[in-house]
């Protein structure tokens, strides 16, 4: 059978399968896996013509190296497709067209990026089943010079163990490690300039989209294969220094790591020319031209960006700027500045129909479903500047809500009062709370005594029940209460030196918030109450930053920002570090709070 596919249909690899009749699973498959035997994957290099050939011209080959994934390369930066196809069981498989892309890859001022490799175009690699050896190649489009064929020989060690993970909030999905999909580390130092470091940029402001374009066929158990196989061909055959996805997704929703360099780090990556900086590729294995997009697929595609953009405080389907980098035959000159919605297609950036019209056709639905997760979940940055209260929607853009409450001098507290999930204002003056129960100007809901003058007010849910309450710092001592009225408080102890900065927050997601001291940029948090030494001690900011928390990327647990002269610096990890996420908002003075 000879199947013809319109050449819209390409993409980052080119890689144009026949088959997919791949059974979907709907079930719950993302997980993490447990670290399994290395597996073998290998490749073999094999030399199909040394001059020109064209359309029309065929070759047999017999591998004595079983081989599971298939590639191409030929001379120059030129265009061009190759068919293939497989013998198993005495017969031939159908064809798969296999697209050479001079649009992928690495910028060309990257290190990745330089020398030979440019002088080659690649295609593939595909997914052919496993245990091939015979295969056969035709010319379909382009004049080829010096065709080569790669084998890739990638088997599946063991069955593994595949676990749910836990829902919460945004929670990060789970992610198949590079130990856990048997990444070999020492590809990443292969290719000529390449020592295994990855290169990070400054923040991630978008995601590319992808489809690998390989075969739809494959079995769940198949996909760390065909990642493997992918990984393989990048670093050894287009030399780059890693595989060029910072993320993978599988028809049955599994999600895999790409790129080496954190899961949570800016990860310069190899996907799209010229916008590989400050950008978060993920690829969808298959070929969406044409077959529908699993929901199992989607749903994976939609958490892992959910997290990954919250974690970078990017606003899911907001129009940016940004800049074109160098690259060889790229759509935009390098400098040129480009609007991009912050959730887009390959194509839009590159000349490719990546990822596929029907991957294109869902990033619509993406950029709502993503914009309604988010914006629910994360905190989010306030400013009170005397007595007016600005909210912002997003953390980096948007109009704020404003509105007054409270005077000039009073500590503005913003916490849930009546455990309805919505944030709303506070303040304390002169030993006073006044509590109010939805967002604008108004009068207070509850007013009581609490505390005394010179005392500092905190508030977070210490019992857990969804309802935040009040508690005052004072000389070095905690009193909690666990009712927004006046009275004795329910927990005391001392925690801190009395010129420490108090705050509190749900440290470790567990729902009950507990406090912390702020002590010339180092936080000291403590996940219960009562004396003793802290539970976990970070640095984050210097001593004249003022503190704020929030759980700035939804995911359950609070964690330290700070302001400076009107700058946010956001920290989504308990732990010593740079900020995740940077942006004025506000005037040195104004006193920085988070809201949801
Ligand atoms: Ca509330
Ligand atoms: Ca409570
Ligand atoms: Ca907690
Ligand atoms: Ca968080």
């Amino acid at each position: 059978m000879t199947v013809r596919w319109p050449s819209l249909q390409r993409c980052a690899s080119r890689l144009l399968p026949v088959a997919f009749a791949a059974t979907v699973i709907s079930t719950g498959l993302t997980g993490t896996v447990a670290p399994a035997p290395r597996p073998v994957v290998e490749g073999q290099v094999h030399t199909l013509a040394v001059a020109r050939t064209g359309p029309g011209w065929s070759r047999e080959l017999h591998t004595g190296q079983p081989a599971e994934m298939v590639g191409l390369d030929w001379q120059g930066r030129r265009a061009g497709a190759v068919d293939v196809r497989a013998r198993r069981d005495g017969r031939w498989g159908p064809w798969q067209k296999v697209e050479g892309d001079p649009a992928e890859g690495p910028d060309s001022d990257s290190v990745e990026g330089r020398g030979q490799r440019a002088q080659r175009t690649t295609a593939g690699p595909v997914w052919v089943g496993p245990g091939v050896h015979d295969l056969q190649v035709r010319v379909a489009e382009g004049q080829l010079d010096a065709l080569r064929m790669h084998t890739i020989h990638t088997t599946e060690p063991a069955a593994r163990g595949i676990s749910t993970a836990a829902a919460a909030t945004l929670p990060q999905p789970g992610i198949i490690g590079r130990g856990a999909w048997g990444a070999d580390e020492s590809w990443r130092s292969f290719a000529p300039g390449c020592d295994g470091t990855p290169t990070y940029a400054d923040g991630v402001r978008y995601a590319v989209v992808h489809h690998t374009v390989s075969a739809n066929n494959y079995s769940p158990a198949e996909s760390a294969a065909i990642v493997r196989g992918i990984y393989f061909f990048h670093t050894h055959t287009n030399q780059w220094c890693d595989i060029g996805y910072n993320f993978l997704v599988d028809r049955y929703g599994q999600v895999f790591e790409g790129r080496a360099g954190g899961i949570t780090s800016a990860v310069v990556g190899a996907h799209a020319g010229g916008f590989n900086t400050r950008s978060t590729g993920v690829a969808l294995i298959g070929d969406y031209g044409s077959a529908g997009v699993p929901a199992a697929t989607y749903n994976s595609l939609r958490s892992l960006l959910a997290w990954k953009l919250a974690y970078h405080g990017v606003e899911p389907g907001a129009t940016i700027t940004v800049i074109a980098g160098s690259f060889d035959g790229a759509r935009y000159p390098p400098g040129t500045p480009v609007a991009v919605n912050t959730i887009i297609g390959h194509r839009d950036v590159d000349a490719t129909s990546c990822p596929g019209n029907v991957g294109y056709a869902l990033l619509g639905r993406l950029r709502a479903d993503l914009r309604s997760d988010v914006a629910r979940v994360i905190g989010k940055p306030l400013v009170v500047r005397n007595g007016t209260w600005y909210l912002r929607p997003w953390q980096n853009a948007g109009p704020a809500l404003t509105f007054g409450f409270g005077n000039v001098g009073d500590v503005p507290l913003m916490c849930d009062w009546n455990g309805d999930g919505i944030a709303t204002p506070g303040v304390y003056r002169r030993g006073w709370f006044y509590l109010r129960n939805s967002l604008g100007s108004g009068v207070a809901d509850v007013a009581f005594q609490y505390g005394d003058i010179g005392d500092r007010p905190v508030c977070g849910d210490w019992n857990g029940d969804g309802v935040a309450t009040v508690g005052v710092f004072r000389a070095g001592s905690w009193y909690l209460r666990n009712r927004n009225a006046g009275g004795r408080a329910d927990i005391a102890f001392p925690y801190g030196n009395p010129t420490d900065v108090p705050v509190t927050g749900d440290w470790d997601g567990d729902g009950s918030d507990t406090p912390a001291v702020v002590r010339r940029g180092m936080w000291h948090l403590k996940n219960h109450f009562g004396a003793g030494p802290a539970d976990l001690v970070l640095s984050f900011g210097d001593a004249s930053d003022v503190p704020v928390v929030g759980d700035w990327n939804g995911d359950g647990r609070d964690t330290p920002g700070i302001t400076r002269g009107g700058q946010w610096y956001l920290r989504n990890a308990n732990a010593s570090g740079v900020a995740d996420v940077t942006f004025p908002y506000g005037d040195a003075g104004d006193v920085p709070r988070a809201w949801r």
